[in-house]
């Protein structure tokens, strides 16, 4: 399963390109313009564990680094400054990792 069975690969191309600069990622911006927050919660929940590449049930920081790639494989890994900011947005239980729940809801809030 890859990103562009639910995404449109031109959207995908234009939402990475957006973000190129170091320390300029946006994760609303970024959901809106990939066209996941226009998804079902099924799709949603699909793009997670596509996310999730361990399969842990969960998106940990070394995976959110990772995000930008996932969608588009020559595209950067986040800093790391982007990664706490994104972390603290997603993580509501405070356990340091994204759980399916908390993905959503990070979607759902973009
Ligand atoms: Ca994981
Ligand atoms: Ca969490």
């Amino acid at each position: 399963m890859s990103m562009t069975d639910f995404l449109n690969a031109e959207d995908i191309m234009k939402a990475v390109g957006a973000f190129t600069a170091v320390d300029s990622f946006d994760h609303k911006k970024f959901f809106q313009m990939v066209g996941l927050k226009k998804k079902s919660p099924d799709d949603v929940k699909k793009v997670f564990h596509i996310l999730d590449k361990d399969e842990s049930g969960f998106i940990e920081e070394e995976e959110l680094g990772s995000i930008l790639k996932a969608f588009s494989p020559d595209a950067r890994d986040l800093s790391a400054k982007e990664v706490k900011i994104l972390l603290a947005a997603g993580d509501k239980d405070g356990d340091d990792k994204i759980g399916v729940d908390e993905f959503t809801a990070l979607v759902a809030e973009s």
